[in-house]
């Protein structure tokens, strides 16, 4: 195969940037090692998998007739309304013809002779492309969680990020999950209905608020599609991409009652990004974070009916909002059922797992079916299981191997014509991921037509420009409390990960206008060659 565009991913960012490319008159392909179009929305089809971004801020926006006839069921669109949603964006624009599935790429070379990039699949076919588009996801390649002993576990292991396409039927079953990030919280209720006992193996707790999920009336479709390019163009313009104004004032300088009221009315609304922003310096200050703390915390000992186990859910080692933040559905009232156990790993770590259960604390407790909800290795992941290789031998993994250098998520220095939507220091994760999805993919899609239109063979962001946008991100984030929280945001949950906060903080409005500044200087940051 040789293209003019090949692009690793049909998820959110792959579809609509063959859409965009493909309108641009280029020859344009996707490959996804999933059977199926939808990405992350297509792997992660465990019970009570949904999108803890609201349905109508959690969709593109490029297409008016798109937008106004899907309609959406739910305040929280569930997994299977996503990616039927996916699927649907890929029949109307008619994607199919130009995707390859069940398609995986092991390695990625920038070839100096034809100014091409080569790309080998893992069943060693050839594919070649003048530019490379890694639309391959943030949350996509699972992490190896190293659990002693899992390997000779006889009963199910099975993984949150590969769930088994029919479902599974836990009825009668003895559970172990291990993981309480937004996966394990979303799964603990759902299993809990079935399993005949279920044990909730907890490292480092989450803070989680109630989604308040609930069907979306007509009228309030309406209403957002009454003007919805104007939502559409408050959410790219706001910290976060989405419509959602921050509170200007400061959490520490209210007074409690004015605090707890604030905080109460985004509590009840349930949306963590609105709660993280009920006041201007949640993420900036640690007085005004632990006002936050307390009032959730106080929230999680309202749900939980003993209290020795309400206070183990309560996280103490991090500030909130500085790690993903839940949403969830009833997560600690299921830890009110008698057929629930919260097994605290802080307290008594995971000792082993054996044939028949695992080990803490020198008991040993028999289970039938192991639930791993261990996380990512989030956004450079998935480009470092793909062996990419640019300008003189230049090896990404090598390149990266201390530090994740990036132009604003878009493109290394070194690997020219291959771009990266929503990678490292790009608002992706701590923003809506459609609205700077869009961006990047429109972005790119400007930057291969100036390429074009100049009838060069290569554009490259030049070593400089890349410095200086690494230094700022890390200025940006060394204003905030997210480099003193080890997560997977800062790399800390993967041995050997540079500690380095991967998203941008400097919000998602302020990012668009850096981009349309590239574009209507004519892209002073890449070398056209
Ligand atoms: P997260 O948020 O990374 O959560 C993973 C959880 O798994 C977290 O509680 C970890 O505890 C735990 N974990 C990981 N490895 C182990 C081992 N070896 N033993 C025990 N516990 C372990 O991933 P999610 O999938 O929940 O969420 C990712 C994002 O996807 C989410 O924020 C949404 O944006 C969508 P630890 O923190 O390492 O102590």
């Amino acid at each position: 195969m040789n293209k003019d565009v090949i692009i690793i991913g049909a998820g959110v960012a792959g579809l609509y940037m063959l859409h965009t490319l493909r309108k641009q008159g280029l020859d344009v392909h996707i490959v996804d090692r999933a059977a199926g179009v939808g990405g992350t929305w297509y792997w992660n089809r465990y019970p009570g998998c949904r999108c803890d971004i609201e349905s109508l801020d959690y969709s593109y926006s490029f297409d008016e007739a798109l937008q106004q006839e899907w309609k959406w069921t739910e305040k929280y669109a569930s997994q299977p309304e996503i990616l039927a949603y996916l699927e649907h964006v890929a029949e109307r624009f008619d994607l199919h013809r130009d995707i390859s599935l069940n398609t995986s790429i092991d390695s990625a070379e920038f070839v100096e002779d034809t100014q091409r990039w080569r790309l080998t699949t893992s069943d060693e076919r050839i594919l070649e492309a003048k530019y490379v588009v890694m639309a391959t996801g943030v949350l996509s390649a699972p992490k190896d969680p190293r659990i002693e002993g899992l390997e000779d576990f006889e009963g199910h292991v099975l993984k949150s990020a590969s769930w088994p396409q029919g479902g599974v039927d836990f009825t009668g079953r003895r559970v172990a999950l291990i993981g309480t990030g937004s996966t394990g919280i979303q799964m603990v209720p759902k299993i809990a209905e079935q399993a005949e006992r279920l044990y909730v193996l907890q490292r480092t707790p989450s803070f989680s608020i109630p989604a308040h999920n609930r069907p979306l009336s007509d009228a309030e479709q309406s209403e957002v599609k009454s003007s919805y390019a104007d939502f559409r163009r408050r959410a790219r313009s706001s910290p976060l991409g989405v419509d959602t104004k921050s509170d200007p004032r400061s959490a520490v300088e209210v007074d409690a009652h004015t605090r707890e009221s604030v905080f109460r009315a985004n509590y009840d609304y349930g949306s963590p990004m609105r709660f993280a922003n009920s006041f201007n310096d949640i993420v900036v200050s640690e007085e005004a974070n632990a006002h936050a703390v307390d009032f959730v915390a106080e929230r999680i000992r309202e749900r939980v009916t003993d209290q020795a186990t309400a206070e183990k859910l309560i996280p103490r080692s991090y500030f909130l909002a500085t790690r993903r933040m839940c949403i969830d559905t009833d997560y600690y009232e299921t830890f009110n059922q008698p057929n629930v156990e919260l097994v605290d790993l802080l307290e008594n770590p995971l000792e082993r797992v054996d044939a028949t259960g695992f080990v803490v604390d020198g008991e040993h407790i028999e289970v039938d079916d192991i639930v791993l909800a261990t996380g990512f290795d989030a956004i450079t992941g998935a480009l470092s299981r793909i062996d990419i290789r640019g300008r003189d031998g230049r090896v990404l993994n090598e390149r990266w191997a201390d530090y994740p250098a990036s132009f604003m998520g878009v493109m290394v220095h070194g690997f020219p014509n291959m771009f990266t939507i929503t990678g490292p220091l790009s608002p992706s994760v701590n923003s809506n991921m459609f609205v700077t999805i869009e961006q990047h993919v429109e972005f790119i899609a400007g930057l291969i037509a100036a390429s074009e239109g100049q009838g060069t063979s290569t554009v490259e962001v030049s070593a400089q420009a890349e410095t200086d946008w690494c230094t700022h991100a890390e200025e940006v984030s060394h204003q905030t409390l997210f480099p003193r929280t080890e997560s997977w945001y800062t790399g800390a949950n993967i041995e050997g990960k540079p500690r380095v906060v991967l998203p941008y903080l400097g919000g998602v409005g302020a990012f668009d206008k850096l981009l349309d500044e590239q574009a209507e200087n004519h892209y002073p940051a890449f070398e056209f060659a």
